[in-house]
């Protein structure tokens, strides 16, 4: 007998991987995941979950130029942990980078985050062992925190993660950007100067090692972290 629920089953899982990939609509707060696109702008692939591949394009900042909405704006301590989560697991090869840059006009709701004004904070990359293997600690968490680091000066930003999927970096434009860009007001900050400081887009070309490559054959003996030192305060 050939049942109705196995046929759904099977469609659904179909379905599924048609629209498989993922966004990373949450932030994690004082150990708890906010709903979905409160804290973090809606990015254009909210359906689909698609990818950026054009690191020069306007939506490889936050992903968000076809809605545009307002997000709210979580309060988090300098130096306390944050992060952000996926809406499935990162199940790509990849490396993650988490980027912050502070909103010019104390609002970052109202920011769009142009110019040199980004400092990475955090970072996962790929271990190598010389060519003989490469392993991807990123792949298949669900979610990624980190430590604000606590000398960042007091005020609001924007909070914007990369996961870099590199299962398809061997050609130009292959590897895909899983972005989305939270907004956050950290209190009881310190002096510190956060740098180097990165126009996104600008930060890459695409053609860095870290971003063109290919995972598989011959395996690398090296990985480089794309963009700058994480700046940890
Ligand atoms: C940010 O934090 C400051 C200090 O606690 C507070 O006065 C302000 O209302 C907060 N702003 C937002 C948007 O949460
Ligand atoms: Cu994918």
């Amino acid at each position: 007998m050939f049942s109705s629920k196995l046929l759904s089953a099977v469609l659904v899982s179909f379905a599924a991987l048609a629209s498989a990939h993922y966004t990373f609509p949450s932030l994690i707060v004082n150990g708890a995941v906010t709903p979905a696109w409160a804290d973090v702008r809606q990015t254009n692939n909210f359906e689909s979950n698609a990818p950026v591949t054009d690191v020069t394009s306007a939506d490889f900042r936050c992903y968000n130029t076809a809605i545009n909405a307002p997000a709210l704006t979580a309060t988090v301590a300098a130096g306390s942990s944050i992060g952000f989560q996926a809406n499935g697991a990162v199940y790509h090869p990849g490396v993650v980078n988490v980027y912050m840059a502070k909103a010019p006009n104390g609002n970052a709701a109202t920011w769009d985050g142009s110019g040199a004004v980004w400092f990475k904070v955090y970072q996962i990359s790929a271990v190598t062992n010389g060519g003989s293997s490469i392993t991807f600690p990123a792949q298949n968490a669900l979610s990624y925190s980190f430590n604000i680091p606590k000398s960042i000066p007091s005020g609001q930003y924007l909070v914007r993660i990369e996961q870099i999927a590199l299962h398809a970096a061997s050609t130009f434009g292959g590897a895909q950007f899983y972005i989305s860009c939270g907004q956050v007001n950290v209190t009881g900050g310190g002096n510190g100067t956060p740098g180097p400081l990165v126009s996104i887009p600008g930060v890459y070309t695409g053609t860095e090692p870290g971003i063109m490559l290919n995972i598989y054959y011959p395996v690398p003996t090296s990985y480089v972290q794309p963009g700058p030192v994480v700046w940890s305060g």
